[in-house]
């Protein structure tokens, strides 16, 4: 089931929640550094020795002290104008996210709208890239939340589920 809540994401009880990270994994503004503030200094440390995560694919580390069990860190496109293959990356985001997912028995999953900040990917179209995966794994779950941040981002992602619904 796809719950769309407005929320910190740091906040969910839930059993993963995914960071939008950067290529170091290291932290960064934005979700990142809420995420590395919330979870403590031992992800930093164990996150030093993930060597990185390329843009699109997803890497693992626990929870330390977030309520999350495990942390799953993904790393969005920047957005160029979108002829540089951003939707797809934005598309392998969320995929790598549940397959890494699948593969640890996650059952409940939190999603920030990656790539949507500091990263500049338009709202619109990155919440339908997200909520089109959400529905092709919505039944190997029991919750899958997608977490705004703010009042617009809410009005936009229940609008494009409405649209992806009809
Ligand atoms: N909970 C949920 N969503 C949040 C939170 C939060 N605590 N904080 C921000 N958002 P961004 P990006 C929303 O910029 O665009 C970092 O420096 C935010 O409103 O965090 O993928 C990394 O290290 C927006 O809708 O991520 C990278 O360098 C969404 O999260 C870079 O930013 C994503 O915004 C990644 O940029």
């Amino acid at each position: 089931m796809i719950e769309i809540l407005k929320a910190d994401i740091t906040t969910l009880k839930v059993d993963a929640i995914v960071n939008a990270a950067n290529n170091s994994l290291l932290g960064g503004g934005g979700v990142d550094g809420a995420v590395h503030r919330a979870a403590g200094p031992e992800l930093l440390e164990f996150n030093r020795k993930l060597g990185g995560c390329a843009t699109g694919q997803a890497k693992l580390s626990p929870g330390f002290r977030l309520a999350a069990k495990w942390i799953i860190h993904t790393v969005g496109p920047i957005w160029h104008g979108g002829g540089e293959g951003e939707a797809e990356l934005l598309e392998k985001c969320y995929r790598n996210s549940f397959l890494l997912a699948l593969s640890q028995d996650i059952k409940s999953i939190a999603f920030p709208a990656i790539s949507t900040g500091i990263y500049g990917y338009p709202r619109g179209s990155a919440a339908t890239i997200a909520l089109v995966v959400m529905r092709q794994y919505e039944l190997q779950f029991n919750r899958i939340v997608a977490c705004c941040f703010n009042a617009e981002d809410l009005d936009i992602y229940y609008r494009e589920l409405d649209k992806l619904r009809q």
